[in-house]
């Protein structure tokens, strides 16, 4: 296990921008090119399948080794999938969203290619120092791919992405030059980004304590076993956080607007 914080979320960092290009663009853009200022992290997310060998648990882990503790539960009916979040005592750190896909839930195909997937995996995988940027342990073809979208964009991202931070997120809060949402997203689409409009642009608001907004992942190459195709890889986010009435900044994450953002992985 890491038993740093900084040097983890460098490392989830480095490999994130290695398949998400914009990011490293996004962040240009809203910290000035001499990157003079500094971005905070709102929260950053992952997925995994909830078998025993890869189960949210075993992500977690990572986390409440260095002082992380959980906090909120989160429900996805539609979309099969369980979620919780994070936080660690000091509040500089980012917030972590760990989600996984009930997978009994789902077709006995859709179950028969995850579970072959996950069988390729060693069970010791999870504990290593880099198991949360370790991508795939499993060969994936095309058709399998293909097969899992059509039942699930979740479960067909995950099999071919593996682990590793599927997005960060800037706090909008500590941006020094721009203070709101809408003026991030305005920003964004000049510059030519194309923003997640399932649900609409922001997700949430200030009724709810938190407003988000997020890219469409980026188009990647991706290598299978029988050939390459290009399909999406990560997002980037944005979430204005606002004070509740005791006076404290809403920490949580809104279960109707994440059902959303979750779609920023989609095929477009
Ligand atoms: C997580 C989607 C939810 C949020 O901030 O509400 C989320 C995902 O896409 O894996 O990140
Ligand atoms: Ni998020």
């Amino acid at each position: 296990m890491h038993n740093n914080i900084t040097t983890l979320f460098d490392a989830l960092w480095a490999d994130y921008v290695a398949i998400t290009p914009s990011a490293q663009r996004i962040h240009k853009l809203l910290t000035g090119e001499e990157n003079s200022a500094r971005i905070v992290n709102d929260h950053v997310a992952f997925r995994t399948f909830n078998l025993e060998k890869c189960q949210l648990s075993h992500l977690a882990a990572h986390f409440l080794a260095l002082g992380y503790e959980a906090k909120g539960e989160y429900d996805f009916k539609a979309k099969k999938v369980s979620a919780r979040h994070f936080e660690h005592p000091d509040q500089t750190q980012p917030k972590v969203f760990i989600s996984e896909l009930r997978v009994a839930e789902f077709s006995s195909e859709t179950q028969r290619i995850i579970h072959a997937l996950v069988e390729q995996m060693p069970a010791q995988a999870v504990q290593a120092d880099n198991f949360l940027y370790s991508g795939r342990h499993w060969q994936l073809s095309t058709d399998e791919y293909q097969s899992l979208i059509s039942e699930s964009e979740y479960a067909g991202w995950l099999a071919a992405w593996g682990f590793r931070a599927n997005h960060f997120t800037v706090s909008v809060n500590h941006l020094n030059n721009i203070d709101n949402l809408t003026d991030v997203n305005t920003l964004l689409k000049e510059a030519g980004f194309v923003l997640n409009t399932s649900g609409g642009e922001i997700k949430g608001g200030e009724s709810v304590y938190l407003a988000q907004s997020s890219t469409m992942a980026d188009q990647f190459e991706l290598a299978f076993s029988d050939g390459s195709l290009t399909i999406p890889s990560c997002f980037y986010e944005f979430a204005q956080r606002y004070t509740m009435p005791d006076g404290m900044l809403y920490q949580g994450f809104v279960e109707a607007s994440a059902d959303k953002i979750f779609e920023s992985t989609n095929a477009r």
